[in-house]
């Protein structure tokens, strides 16, 4: 490893180096990558740890075809990103999923009812999220599986109860992820990469807010909350505020939307490619098809700041909206 890299890749190198299963090497793998800067000294760096990590899918994909048993808690990401929904016991966690997605986990009046993480799909602008239903965070069972499943979540939706002391349950829920070292992006600031912490964009969902007899007891909380996310109030029940949460969701992803257009034919609007902000041409073939990324020969953009058509190089960053093409 090269040495000017942030001090936290040592510690994801010696994680990756230790895991013993191909999924935890995964994990580690995708961490490290994300923490190494994009410049023209890391392309090596990255280009080798991005085939390493091909190779240790395709192992972990045969392993399971072979009936290798995998954790319930390592739900594969699908759709434009991965969404923990997470908090106390009763808050409505399920509820919400099976509100907000196809999933139909069980809900019921007394807490401690799930026990496995279930994924759906919730639909929002023209793309598709996985929402994961969670079992209740807990200071008597730390579970470190579905820590796990936190850290690998590119979104945090933590769920609090407004009938239900809701600052206190948001503040039991910070504490017990501050707990497991992972933190609201919002406080990366004020701490150092030595630290060795995760940081995750954070949502909270104020649910129970079923009609305007509530809405007053939901200004009180915002009168008094005195953290920085964002609050919203909605109800799994009756489905107010539903619309807003899942822009908010959409919005907390961060992803840009993609059309890709095959060679002298029309792109397929219907169907966008969802990336994460800042990514390039390069990975926009990666995500079309593996072999597209090592073969792409070039490449042209229709959207902001180009003119129409105008070709591009691997490395040309992608904004929300733009229409490319791609020849392999
Ligand atoms: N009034 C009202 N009740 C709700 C709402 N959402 C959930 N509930 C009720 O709250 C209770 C708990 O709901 P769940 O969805 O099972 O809660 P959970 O957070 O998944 O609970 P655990 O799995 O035990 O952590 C159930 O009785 C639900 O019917 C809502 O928007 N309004
Ligand atoms: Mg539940």
């Amino acid at each position: 490893m090269p040495t000017n890299l942030p001090p936290e890749c040592a510690e994801l190198e010696a994680r990756y180096r230790a895991a013993a299963s191909p999924e935890d090497k995964i994990d580690a793998l995708e961490e490290l990558l994300a923490a190494i800067p994009k410049h023209k000294g890391t392309d090596h760096l990255r280009a080798d740890l991005r085939s390493r990590l091909a190779r240790l899918k395709e192992t972990a994909h045969s392993r399971r075809g072979a009936g290798h048993a995998t954790s319930p808690f390592r739900i594969e990401r699908e759709g434009a990103g991965q969404v923990a929904v997470i908090g106390c016991p009763n808050t409505g966690k399920s509820a919400l999923v099976a509100a907000l997605t196809n999933a139909a986990p069980e809900v019921a009046a007394y807490p401690f009812t799930t026990r496995a993480p279930i994924p759906g799909m919730m639909h929002v602008e023209d793309v598709q999220v996985q929402l994961v239903d969670t079992p209740p965070l807990h200071p008597d069972h730390p579970e470190p599986e579905l820590t796990g499943l936190i850290r690998r979540a590119d979104l945090l939706l933590a769920v609090v109860d407004l009938q239900d002391d809701p600052i206190g349950q948001l503040q039991d829920a910070m504490a017990m992820l501050a707990d497991r070292r992972i933190l609201p992006v919002v406080e990366r600031e004020r701490h150092s990469a030595e630290e060795r912490l995760t940081f995750k964009p954070l949502l909270v969902a104020v649910n129970k807010n079923d009609d305007e007899t509530s809405d007053g007891d939901f200004r009180a909380l915002c009168e008094l909350f005195e953290g920085e996310c964002p609050l919203l109030p909605v109800s799994a029940r009756t489905g107010r505020g539903s619309d807003r949460l899942r822009r908010a969701v959409f919005d907390g992803l961060d992803i840009i939307r993609v059309y890709s257009k095959p060679p002298g034919k029309e792109p397929d609007r219907t169907a966008p490619f969802p990336l994460k902000r800042g990514s390039t041409v390069e990975e926009l073939a990666g995500k079309i098809h593996r072999g597209l990324q090592h073969n792409l020969r070039s490449a042209r953009v229709w959207g902001k700041e180009v003119f129409d058509g105008q070709p591009v190089g691997r490395d040309y960053v992608l904004h929300d909206g733009d229409i490319v093409e791609l020849r392999g």
